[in-house]
């Protein structure tokens, strides 16, 4: 029997192969190529634009660790807008904050969604939540037009390829500042500093412009193959270096704890010397 590879580039120089059982859909969306495939190694995986956004063994990581610091950072994190995360894993973390009474999210592509829901309904599960709200609308568009004010603004974006380009960008952030209550705080993922150093740059420069404090914090998302993956807060107010006394760990995480949050804010010095 013949075996199936598909290859990832992540420079022009380094590639990595993933050995696939299955192809359970390849489709071009109105915004970009779609697949979702069965691995041998890492279960059901869905890639965009030949990058792979989640598996199922291990989206977890990611997952919790782009909620759960802000979430507890926030002390009353009621409102929450999410861009991107059309999967619905951010959602399904987000939803577990018992304090939280209305997330609204904002996916460009509907077919992220539906593949979501067809392939992960472990993760989409979480778009039938009675608090949740489901936008099919462009972020960028979505911040700069409305009026509504949130406590916490999570961007949950792929490569600043394709539609998440301008989620990079300096107006993006100044409207999401604008978009935020005074109190509020922004987090996104900025990418792997050693195979997207300019985005991850572009993203610490541009939040440093726009909100008074900024914080770098890492995690290893072992199926992105970037050794340390980077996330980055930008804060009216509240400083996320600790788990707060006064609030209780959810049960049932499978990555993030108190010692998780304060360990993921220490950076090595190659990383400390770009910010
Ligand atoms: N969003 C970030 C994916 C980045 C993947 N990059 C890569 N493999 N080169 C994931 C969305 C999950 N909700």
């Amino acid at each position: 029997m013949s075996e199936y590879w598909m290859e990832e580039m992540h420079t022009d120089g380094y590639k990595v192969s993933w050995k696939i059982t299955r192809i359970l859909n390849e489709e071009k969306t109105p915004f970009q190529e779609l697949s979702v495939v069965e691995t041998r190694e890492w279960g059901r995986t869905l890639v965009l634009d030949g990058a792979v956004q989640i598996t199922e063994k291990d989206e977890f990581i990611y997952h919790e660790m782009i909620v759960h610091p802000v979430m507890y950072t926030h002390p009353r994190p009621e409102k929450v807008l999410i861009i991107g995360g059309g999967d619905g894993g951010t959602l399904r973390e987000v939803l577990k904050h018992e304090e939280v009474k209305k997330v609204d999210m904002v996916e460009i592509d509907e077919r992220v969604v539906e593949n979501s829901k067809m392939y992960f309904p472990q993760l989409a599960q979480a778009f039938a939540h009675p608090k949740a709200r489901l936008f099919i609308e462009d972020g960028i568009k979505y911040v700069k037009e409305t009026d509504e004010k949130y406590d916490v603004i999570i961007v949950d974006s792929s490569d600043p390829v394709g539609p998440a380009v301008e989620l990079f960008g300096l107006d993006f952030y100044r409207n999401a500042y604008k978009t935020l209550r005074d109190d509020g705080m922004i987090v996104v993922q900025s990418e792997s500093p050693v195979f997207f150093q300019d985005a991850f740059l572009k993203v610490q420069k541009y939040l440093k412009e726009v909100f008074p404090y900024k914080f770098v914090y890492l995690t290893t998302c072992i199926t992105y193959v970037s050794g340390p993956w980077t996330f980055t807060i930008g804060s009216k107010q509240y400083k996320p270096g600790k788990f707060p006394d006064d609030k209780k760990l959810i049960d049932g995480l499978k990555y993030y704890n108190e010692a998780v949050h304060s360990a993921a804010f220490a950076l090595p010095n190659f990383i400390r010397e770009m910010l």
